[in-house]
């Protein structure tokens, strides 16, 4: 190995493990809403969170674990398994990214969320001052994510990731790709979430119908920036 390939290779471990070690794991198990269903009225109706988290998370749960069981996978956690789609066997790989992806994203949603009393409403301290430095502030933060989610076709997400270089970076995945997806998410665009914005109809439709920027610009009242900056803090470290 010359000394450039070996430098090369040494970057590359430390990018790979600055996001390994950045992220809780997440078990295949349905947990409950961490909050009633009406908690985040009138923001985010009960009807919707009832049915988005007891039928859409359920089914992405149930799935996953046909998926595992009939290619005789081992899924303590499902961070793990979305990390590295390609290496799993061909015949799981379309069913992890969906469903595994599915599982994730609405395990990280429901925390992302909380009642809009109950945590501050804007973000402070480091959360707020890297916001500040790689995004141009909280407005502009607010803008550029109402863009992404506004803009995404069909159905996704809207993210704010830690890159491996630790600054943050608004993206946008289709269907439930996730950041930390490696070979299905542009290498650009690869890092580790900390708030993300379910755009699926099934997350809006019975309260905002077709105004998608209406639901986004509620949302914002029932983010939950103590565990946004919890997430930023572990992963900018
Ligand atoms: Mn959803």
């Amino acid at each position: 190995m010359t000394r450039r390939s070996f430098l090369t290779t040494a970057g590359a471990t430390l990018a790979a493990s600055t996001l390994t070690h950045a992220v809780e794991g997440i078990p295949l198990e349905h947990a409950p809403l961490p909050y009633a269903p009406e908690a985040l009225e009138p923001h985010i109706d009960a009807l919707t969170m009832t049915i988005h988290h007891g039928k859409h998370h359920a089914t992405y749960v149930t799935k996953l674990k046909e998926a595992l069981t009939a290619g005789s996978l081992a899924g303590d956690d499902t961070i793990a398994l979305i990390k590295d789609i390609a290496s799993l066997p061909e015949a799981a790989q379309t069913a992890v990214r969906n469903n595994g992806g599915g599982h994730v994203n609405h395990t990280l949603f429901w925390k992302w969320m909380a009642p809009a009393s109950s945590s501050p409403r804007t973000p402070d301290g480091k959360l707020a001052a890297a916001i500040q430095t790689d995004l141009g502030g909280l407005a502009e933060f607010q803008k550029g994510f109402a863009e992404a989610a506004t803009k995404r076709f069909g159905s996704g997400w809207a993210w704010l990731i830690v890159r491996p270089d630790g600054k943050l970076k608004i993206t946008s995945t289709p269907n439930q790709d996730n950041p930390l997806m490696k070979g299905i998410v542009a290498d650009e665009d690869l890092g580790t979430p900390i708030l993300g914005l379910d755009v699926w109809e099934h997350a809006y439709y019975l309260k905002y119908q077709n105004k998608r920027p209406d639901y986004i610009t509620a949302w914002w009242n029932v983010v939950n920036w103590n565990e946004v900056a919890r997430l930023h803090a572990q992963a900018a470290k």
